[in-house]
């Protein structure tokens, strides 16, 4: 009489919930997919990663004396599903009489597996995913009531809940919150630090050879290989990132540069979000550096509110309103999206930057996903569900749960403000002030119409004039309205002008 138990690919944590009670008898059961790897076309390179640290994970539970069944993509018979997967080995396997899987991140693929039971005529037992530091019980009992679900009287609680950066009741250094000290522009003096960026092993080789013949029109690129596929490897990249990257983390969070991915980001968010690192365990090695005197405190209170604020936070967003929320379209935005987001070919250097090196990495740092990408997508217009898809795809960190209200509401204002006070969005000034993009760009950052003038100008205030209906009420804008109010409307007009052609132009269907 054994269990079924089945562990995704970003299940690979050994203290997993559907692991905690495997016994001799239970089979463990891992699949590669074709399912996953299209139901949106992943990045190859988040593809190749994924699997290379399946693989590895299944190792690990040999290792641990667990019985594991393995279905490479390639292997005979492979169902293409994971539903399919379940039912092979249902039947395969004599006496497996449950099955027992650890919730997944999600909706789409909880909402299948909700109909298991019926399907496979077995108890199928979804537990909790006990790898966040807020269960969502919790989330959901703070959300209960609350006109607003601000992030920051969140982090807070969560702060005092694990006792991070506290001394007694009080926040360390007096204050919650010290993002106005990680707001500083990169001096041309100083360059981003070398980063640890493992070459692939020789399982990881086998699986990009693998996605290279099986994914070929996939966006992206294989290679430089930057990942790390293992557990070790994982801490590897977060001891180098906390012991020597770290302490820069704070001053420039902000900032970019160009042909710079990383800058002084951690390149953690791959592995903690398939399981390789623990959330809460990074965070307290973080906060040591600081009690050690070895990073400042402005780094070290950033760092960790990205974790277990931001992160614990948009996981309580998506299922407190899934599947609702994926379906919001607010400010109404309709436009397609531009073929340049798959090319990366456009003369707007920033763009360019940012969606190359998504491309070449499956990675851009936050403030090119908010401030470059995703505020070009909120400004233009662009369809939600189309952006969604596009941000589901491209990073190797990308899974639902944490894209989507990233995406939907902090980037594109689509949920009508549910997460973000208000819309994030930004002339070419904003990305002037924190990059060295502009210098090098086609366009003028500092004229506001014309052939030469930098979309982003033009593109912004089309946005705050189309949207003053929805936008005027809200007193966090009442500043760019008076702006809006005082601006001579032949100006404005040849703005909307330029902002409707460079769109038609930009969206149009590829010939
Ligand atoms: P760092 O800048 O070093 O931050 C440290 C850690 O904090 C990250 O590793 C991550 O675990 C966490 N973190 C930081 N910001 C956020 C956030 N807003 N939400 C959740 N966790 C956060 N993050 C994802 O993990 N997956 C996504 O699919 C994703 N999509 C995004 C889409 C948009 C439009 C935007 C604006 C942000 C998105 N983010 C996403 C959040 C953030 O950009 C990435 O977590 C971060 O860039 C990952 O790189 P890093 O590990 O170097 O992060
Ligand atoms: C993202 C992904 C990919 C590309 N492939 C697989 C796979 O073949 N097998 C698997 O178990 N998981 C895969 N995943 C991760 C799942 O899509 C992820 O578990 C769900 O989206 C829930 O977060
Ligand atoms: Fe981007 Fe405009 Fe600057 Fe060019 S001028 S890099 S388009 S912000």
């Amino acid at each position: 009489m054994g269990v079924l138990r089945l562990v995704l690919g970003d299940q690979l944590s050994p203290g997993l919930s559907s692991l905690s009670d495997a016994k001799a008898g239970d089979v463990i059961l891992m699949a590669e997919v074709a399912e996953e790897a299209t139901y949106v076309r992943h990045h190859k390179k988040k593809i190749a990663f994924l699997f290379a640290a399946m693989r590895h994970f299944s190792d690990e539970l040999r290792a641990g004396g667990h019985d594991v069944r393995y279905v490479k993509l390639d292997g005979a018979g492979n169902a293409g599903s994971l539903r399919g997967e379940v039912a092979r080995a249902l039947e395969d396997v004599p006496g497996l009489t449950r099955v027992v899987v650890t919730k997944p991140g999600e909706w789409r693929l909880l909402a299948d597996m909700e109909t298991w039971r019926d399907l496979f005529g077995v108890p199928v037992e979804l537990r909790d995913d006990t790898r966040f530091i807020v269960p969502l019980t919790e989330f959901l009992a703070w959300a209960k009531g609350r006109k607003q679900l601000r992030m920051e009287f969140f982090y807070r609680e969560v702060r005092r809940k694990t006792g991070l950066l506290m001394d007694g009741q009080e926040p360390a250094g007096g204050q919650w919150n010290f993002d106005h000290d990680n707001r500083k522009r990169l001096p041309k003096s100083l360059t981003p630090p070398p980063r640890l960026l493992p070459a692939p092993d020789a399982a990881t080789r086998e699986v990009i050879a693998l996605v290279a013949t099986r994914f070929p029109d996939h966006f992206g690129d294989l290679e430089p290989w930057v990942f790390a596929t293992t557990r070790s490897g994982a801490e590897a990249a977060r001891d180098h990132f906390i012991g020597e990257i770290l302490p820069g983390f704070g001053d420039w969070q902000d900032a970019m540069a160009q042909g710079e991915p990383w800058m002084w980001h951690s390149l953690l968010s791959i592995y903690i979000n398939c399981g390789l690192l623990d959330p809460l365990d990074v965070c307290r090695r973080a906060e040591a550096e600081w009690r050690a005197g070895r990073a400042p405190l402005n780094a070290v209170e950033g760092f960790i509110r990205q974790i277990i604020g931001w992160r614990e936070y948009v996981r309580g967003i998506y299922w407190l309103t899934m599947p609702a929320y994926a379906d919001t379209n607010t400010l109404a935005a309709h436009r397609p999206l531009p073929d340049f987001y798959w090319t990366g070919e456009t003369d707007m250097r920033c763009m360019a930057d940012a969606i190359g090196q998504t491309k070449r990495h499956a990675y851009a740092h936050h403030i090119q996903r908010l401030m470059v990408t995703g505020n070009f997508a909120l400004i233009a217009g662009l369809d939600p569900a189309m952006v969604n898809e596009w941000y589901l795809l491209v990073y190797a960190d990308a899974y639902e749960w944490v894209e989507l209200p990233n995406t939907h509401g902090m980037a594109l204002h689509a949920d009508g403000g549910l997460m973000a006070s208000k819309p994030y969005a930004a002339s070419g000034n904003y990305i002037n002030k924190m990059s060295d993009y502009c210098g090098d760009c086609a366009f003028d950052v500092s004229a506001k119409t014309g052939p030469k003038a930098c979309p982003f100008n033009y593109l912004y205030w089309d946005f705050i004039a189309r949207n003053r209906d929805a936008l005027s009420g809200n007193p966090r804008m009442a500043l760019i309205y008076k702006a809006l109010g005082r601006l001579d409307p032949e100006a404005l007009s040849a703005m909307q002008a330029d902002a409707n052609a460079f769109l038609d132009r930009a969206c149009a269907p590829a010939s």
